[in-house]
């Protein structure tokens, strides 16, 4: 019996995602897809690269990489073999950017550009407006009319110096939180304390002015599973991006975090919040994949099924959404993920497509399956 290509990829898919993982959670049940005989394709190179197969399926794919780490050749050939897209994990936020009041540093943001360029990759900015990681003297502005022209002037020094040369940028990166109780949804960042709601409509028209060909995307995270507090999320998401698209503000993207877990359940309500955000004339990217995979057992041999049958529900269930055109993940390998030393530090977090030795795991032939089964119908619409 002989399979061509494609369906030997859709079988990969099926063998990623055996049955029966949920005893393993003690959680409840996982969407599966029966068990199959045949391995998927074990070659990761050329035609059966991530991002041969995204390109395919009319999808950009890479990872959040910073520069220090693409000194280690082993990542830096991964990444060029792989990715279509990168952005980097910090390189461009305000905290690497800017030392000091009327000071920008540009080298590492500079390093990141000419590697993508030098390779083929478009590259996404990250970001220009965020309540994290900015410099103390930026948090102690108190005035509007300070925070204001410190707002302006970043967004047009760093957008316009890579004119022309972007994919995207996150204009605005986390701007909503239901728990803060506003009417609006939005976070009480110091942004919004200093220039209050109409900070976010700032960002996105002076970045568009600085950079006209770079699509312009709002980020934000807690919108993707089955709860409560995520339906809340979207709720209040939605809310904003009808706002800025009855004020014709410049647009052009929502970036879905998909900062995942193992022991979630994914379905219907990140379908119909998908769906609005079409509606709006927005794309999708699924701008920061990872699984946490905390609370499945540490000794378990399986642990790696269960994180990537984890990617194959939750992306079987993204990639039939057409708006979506673009999966990036959180990191390159298992070695430098921020779960690893962020919240909570769980040091055995096995959450990425590749292990420390930059080894494919079965989360990467997961991941390119659901690419590869991504439907015609997806693929020919929009
Ligand atoms: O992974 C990033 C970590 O290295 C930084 O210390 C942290 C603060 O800048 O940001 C992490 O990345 C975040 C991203 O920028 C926005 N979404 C959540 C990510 C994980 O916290």
């Amino acid at each position: 019996m002989s399979f061509d290509r494609r369906e030997l990829l859709r079988y990969g898919l099926l063998s990623a995602a055996g049955a029966g993982l949920t005893s393993l959670l003690g959680c409840g049940p996982k969407v599966s897809a029966p068990a199959s005989k045949l391995a998927p394709v074990r070659d990761i190179s050329g035609q059966w690269s991530l991002r041969a197969v995204a390109a395919e399926h009319r999808l950009l794919t890479g990872f959040a990489v910073d520069p220090e780490r693409l000194k280690d050749h082993r990542c830096a050939s991964l990444v060029k073999q792989q990715a279509s897209i990168i952005v980097p994990e910090n390189a461009m936020k305000w905290g690497a950017l800017r030392p000091a009041r009327g000071r920008f540093r540009f080298d590492q943001a500079d390093t990141l550009l000419t590697f993508a360029e030098e390779n083929h990759i478009r590259l996404r900015g990250h970001t220009l407006c965020w309540h994290r990681d900015l410099p103390a003297w930026v948090t102690a502005i108190n005035s509007a009319d300070d925070a204001r022209n410190q707002l302006v002037e970043h967004i047009q020094t760093v957008v316009s110096r890579y004119a022309g040369r972007m994919h995207s940028w996150d204009v605005v990166n986390e701007a909503v939180e239901v728990k803060d109780n506003r009417p609006d949804g939005l976070r009480n960042s110091p942004w919004l304390q200093t220039i209050g709601p109409d900070y976010i409509e700032l960002a996105f028209q002076t970045a568009r002015m600085a950079d006209p060909a770079a699509l312009l995307s709002y980020n934000d995270y807690g919108m993707e599973d089955e709860t409560y507090d995520a339906e809340q999320k979207r709720s209040a998401v939605l809310l904003l991006l009808r706002r800025l698209k009855a004020r014709n503000v410049p647009i052009d993207a929502v970036g879905i975090q998909s900062h995942i877990c193992a022991c979630a359940q994914y379905g219907a309500g990140l379908q119909r919040f998908m769906a609005r955000v079409r509606e709006m004339g927005l794309q999708i990217f699924l701008s920061e994949m990872d699984v946490k995979d905390r609370e499945v057992n540490r000794q378990d041999p399986r642990r790696d099924t269960v994180v990537a049958q984890t990617y194959s529900q939750y992306l079987n269930l993204a990639l039939a959404e057409p708006a979506v055109s673009a999966v990036l993940f959180w990191g390159v390998d298992d070695g430098q993920s921020w779960l690893r030393y962020e919240q909570g530090s769980d040091e055995q977090a096995r959450p990425l497509l590749f292990d420390r030795l930059f080894l494919p795991k079965e989360a990467f032939y997961a991941v390119r399956a659901a690419m590869e089964a991504r439907s015609e119908i997806v693929r020919t619409s929009l």
